[in-house]
């Protein structure tokens, strides 16, 4: 089964968006594998948008990712990464369609709500840095870990 790593971003959970935004992915077909809320330091944004580095935004992007607690979950589901990024819609909500979620939450490139991985690769990488991998099964077993747990 196919995985990414999906973190709604300080104003979607600022403003109350978190149910919402999870139910978008659910109603879509994942399965919520791993969630916890975190208030992440800047040496963990800039090691989350390390390839944005140079961008002129850079400076105002931690900023933002580091103003309020973040919601970070792996969710599950065939074609997860491509899945995701319809479900999130474009980058600068101005051209995210209806539907989508930066579409109907956010209006502002600056503050688009939520982040999906661009790859597996990244979806990987991103779970590794958010997310200890035993933990995160402890809290979420598997129905196949809770099974082989019962023997
Ligand atoms: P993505 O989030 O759709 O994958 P990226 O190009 O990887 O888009 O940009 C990462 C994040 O950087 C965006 O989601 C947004 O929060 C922020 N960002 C992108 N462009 C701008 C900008 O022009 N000004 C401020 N923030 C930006």
């Amino acid at each position: 089964m196919d995985r990414t790593f999906v973190m709604i971003k300080p104003d979607g959970v600022r403003r109350g968006l978190t149910g919402s935004i999870l139910n978008r992915f659910e109603q879509k077909g994942f399965r919520l594998a791993a969630i916890k809320l975190m208030h992440i330091d800047r040496s963990l944004a800039e090691r989350h948008y390390a390839e944005l580095k140079e961008k002129p935004f850079f400076g105002e992007l931690v900023d933002y990712l580091t103003s309020g607690e973040v919601c970070a979950m792996i969710l599950e589901g065939e074609h997860a990464v491509a899945n995701a990024r319809s479900v999130i819609g474009k980058t600068n909500p101005v051209e995210a369609v209806p539907g989508t979620i930066r579409g109907d939450f956010a209006m502002d490139v600056a503050s688009n709500v939520v982040h999906g991985s661009d790859s597996p690769e990244s979806a990987e990488r991103e779970i590794g840095l958010f997310f200890d991998e035993q933990a995160a099964l402890y809290l979420f077993p598997t129905p196949q870990v809770a099974a082989s747990d019962n023997v």
